[in-house]
């Protein structure tokens, strides 16, 4: 079975993608990021309560500002694998890095196409940063369900019933490797329970014949996310949908 071939039975792929020096410049990057100031141009922090007290969860909005991570995300292996596995040229959507520093929160059951406005045919993936493991919060996704979307409850997730009914593999995935998987492929995660971060960059493409919309999309989230006031229940925001557990700093 081919690559594409994998991906379009199961939804998910694991590839190679990064060298040990591929891997150190991206860890030195996302230090680099994590040390931005909040009051930035543009880019996005986003931090939560965790049992060692508040820590940053994710960046985003992050290419416009790093040319390394411009070129990585927008150029070579990265999108010509978007490009196969979309069937037709890619263009990146959007970009972040979730940081899952210890104690960090995971994320509910959710397929990610509802939380993206704009696009219909779209692939995200999750380079790691650290190696993912199931003691630090790796993904867990149902193969082969990436077909329809499922019932969601009030915050946009995957209803109760129907989480139960799945089948839930945990996919570890090292330092440097890809896990592919379509912007309908149900996916949870867990908290991270290690003494380690467990980073990851996700970047999402689009197929082109659909536009580019990095910018609109950055331009309606960064609307939303200053229009909206606290939330009662304490949970802290990050996504268009509310598939992120952890709680706020406030
Ligand atoms: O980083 C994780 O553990 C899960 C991330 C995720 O599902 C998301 O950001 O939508």
């Amino acid at each position: 079975m081919t690559d594409v071939d994998h991906f379009r039975s199961n939804g998910w792929l694991l590839t190679p993608t990064l060298d040990a020096a591929g891997l150190a410049a991206l860890r030195s990057w996302v230090d680099e990021i994590a040390g931005w100031p909040d009051d930035g141009d543009g880019w996005m922090h986003h931090r939560e309560m965790t049992s060692h007290g508040p820590a940053l969860c994710r960046s985003e909005n992050l290419i416009p500002f790093h040319e390394g991570l411009r070129h990585l995300l927008t150029s070579g292996a990265m999108l010509e694998t978007a490009s196969a596995l979309l069937d037709e040229p890619a263009v990146l959507y959007k970009e972040k890095v979730n940081y899952k520093l210890p104690g960090g929160a995971g994320y509910s059951p959710h397929q990610d196409a509802p939380a993206y406005p704009f696009i219909d045919a779209h692939v995200s993936c999750m380079v790691a940063i650290d190696d993912a493991t199931v003691d630090n919060g790796c993904l867990e996704v149902v193969a082969g369900h990436h077909h329809d979307l499922m019932p969601t409850d009030d915050s946009g997730c995957v209803r109760a019933d129907v989480v139960e009914s799945l089948a839930w593999e945990p996919v570890e995935v090292q330092a440097g490797s890809t896990l592919w998987f379509h912007s309908r492929t149900p996916h949870r995660s867990g908290p991270n329970r290690s003494s380690l971060p467990r980073r990851a960059l996700y970047p999402t493409y689009n197929a082109l014949s659909e536009g580019d919309l990095r910018a609109d999309y950055y331009r309606e989230k960064l609307a939303r996310f200053t229009s909206a006031g606290g939330r009662a229940d304490g949970k802290v925001q990050v996504s268009l949908i509310d598939d992120f557990q952890g709680l706020s700093v406030r």
